[in-house]
Formats: C-alpha cells, structure tokens, sequence
C-alpha cells in the first residue's frame, strides 16, 4: 500500500463491485430458476444452517450478531467480493466437472467487460510510472487437438504492483491493467503488463471484520485473471499464479490450481517472460453464454 496515494475503502470498492455485478451480462443473462431447484437448493442451504446451529448450540446473542454482520456486508455491497471469495470455488468446481482443456477457476469480483480492445503483441495499459517487475506472458491458444485457434481473445485484468484493481480503487486511472488482447492467425499472444502484487481483502469492511473475528487471514496469492474465448470454442475463465509466491497454498478464495502456476523466467535486464499455452474446448452448446 502506498502512503502518498489516497487507499480505497472497502465500501468504496463493494458499491463498485455491486453495480458491476447487478449490470453485467453475467448476471443478466441468468435464467430463470426453476421452483423445483430453488426448492432443492435453499432447503439445503437451510438444512445445514439449522445444523450448525444445533451443533454448536448457537445462542441469541450470536444469532443477533450473524443478522447483523449480515445486514453490514449488504450495506457495504461485499455481497460479491464474500460470495466470490467464500463460495464461488465450488460452483466452479461443478462447472469443472463436465469441462475439459485448460484449467479453469474463478471469476471474482473484479471483472469489467469491454476493455480496450489491442492486437497481439500488445502492452496493458498503464500509468507512465507503473510500478511493478516487468513481466512478458505469452502463448498460443489452441484446441484439443493441438491446431492453433486463430483470432482467439485474451481478456486479461489484474491487480497493480500495490493489490488494486482499476475501477475498484479510485486512485487509479480507468482501464488500467486490463485489456482485450486479439491474438494472431496462428493464435499466438504476447503481452506486456507488470507482476501483480498478492491482493488483500479490504480490512475496513464486513468481509475483513469476519476474518479478522474468526483468524483467518485476508490474502490472495498474486494473480493474472483471464477469459480466452474464441468462436466455437467454449471460454474459460481461470487465473495463473506466480511459483514461490506467498499465500499459494492458503489462498483465501480457495481458487488455486497446480496447473495454474506460472514460473517466470529472469531475462537479465530486469524483465520476466512466461509462456503459457490455453487449450479451448469445441463448443457443443454445453455453455450458452
Ligand atoms: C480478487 O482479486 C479475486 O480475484 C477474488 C476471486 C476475490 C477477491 C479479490
Ligand atoms: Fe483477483
């Protein structure tokens, strides 16, 4: 964190998450559910509250204080970062049953469609003076049987060298470390950005007070986010890690995946360069976004 720039808030950044949450396709795009799924799921997820309870004899005072905390964390609009952090790992290890290809893990809160759209080889954008080892990531899509996928996207957005996410954190300047790369004919990809810094969940807000409370602690591993999509393919949505990073194997959002960690390699000059290459599924209409 940097003492000469203002730091976001964690009200700041849930109300932001929220809104993008509440307008983007993801969401809008929901069906509707049907009675009997609603049905089967909530008496689930009201099953195993009432099991706890009893378990651990719950008492009205800790009763008062989940409502509360509750009510905080709606107020605050952490409703995406909780859920993406706490819950969003096993939805996306459903999904992954029936997905083959690269890897792939959450989403997170952080996702903002409609970046500015760069031809490969490209470089994010950044402020002039962006902090952070430079880093060159770059691959080749291609699909199940090795051919390369021409004309393939890499939607890529990341932390700065501080933790923040552009349009979450007000300091930063609109767009920046995010951006949709095009690669090639030959689905090949070379991108310039900035070694993200390991991202800590807000302190200030309810998701922070609950794992403060309960001493666990706020930290994400270092990360790259990622959509590769390409026409007739299926997209993923995945992250890649740093080796020998800290927090790799107590990430709080539960998201990491040994195929998901890169090892960049020191090209002498201060500069980082990693390969990393995305296999795509043939679309079979298994995914109508
Ligand atoms: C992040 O940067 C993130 O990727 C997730 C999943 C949750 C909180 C912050
Ligand atoms: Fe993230």
């Amino acid at each position: 964190m940097t003492d000469t720039q203002q730091s976001p808030t964690a009200a700041g950044s849930g109300a932001s998450a929220t809104e993008s949450f509440l307008t983007g396709e993801m969401y809008q795009a929901a069906r509707q559910v049907p009675p009997e799924r609603v049905d089967a799921v909530v008496r689930a997820v009201l099953d195993g509250v009432h099991t706890a309870i009893r378990e651990h004899k719950v008492t009205y005072p800790e009763f008062q204080a989940a409502k509360a905390w509750l009510i905080q964390v709606g107020e605050g609009g952490e409703w995406p970062l909780f859920l993406d952090v706490f819950v969003e790992h096993v939805v996306e290890e459903v999904q992954a049953e029936t997905q083959q290809g690269t890897k792939g893990t959450i989403l997170g809160p952080y996702y903002l469609p409609g970046q500015k759209r760069l031809t490969s080889p490209a470089t994010l954008p950044m402020r002039g003076d962006e902090k952070g080892t430079p880093l060159v990531f770059a691959g080749q899509v291609r699909d199940h049987d090795g051919n390369p996928i021409p004309g393939a996207e890499i939607d890529i957005w990341q932390a700065d060298a501080d933790g923040y996410y552009s349009g979450f954190a007000p300091h930063l300047p609109e767009g920046n470390l995010r951006a949709l790369v095009v690669a090639d004919d030959e689905g090949r990809f070379e991108i310039r950005t900035v070694q993200p810094a390991p991202y800590q969940i807000p302190t200030d807000g309810p998701t922070g007070k609950l794992i403060e409370a309960a001493g666990w602690h706020p930290w994400r591993p270092a990360h790259l986010h990622l959509i590769v999509s390409a026409p007739g393919h299926r997209a993923i949505t995945t992250q890649l890690y740093f080796r020998g990073g800290e927090w790799l194997d107590s990430d709080v959002a539960s998201a990491v995946k040994p195929e998901l960690i890169l090892d960049p390699e020191d090209q002498g000059d201060g500069t980082r360069r990693v390969r990393y290459d995305f296999e795509l599924e043939r679309d079979e209409g298994a995914r109508a976004a």
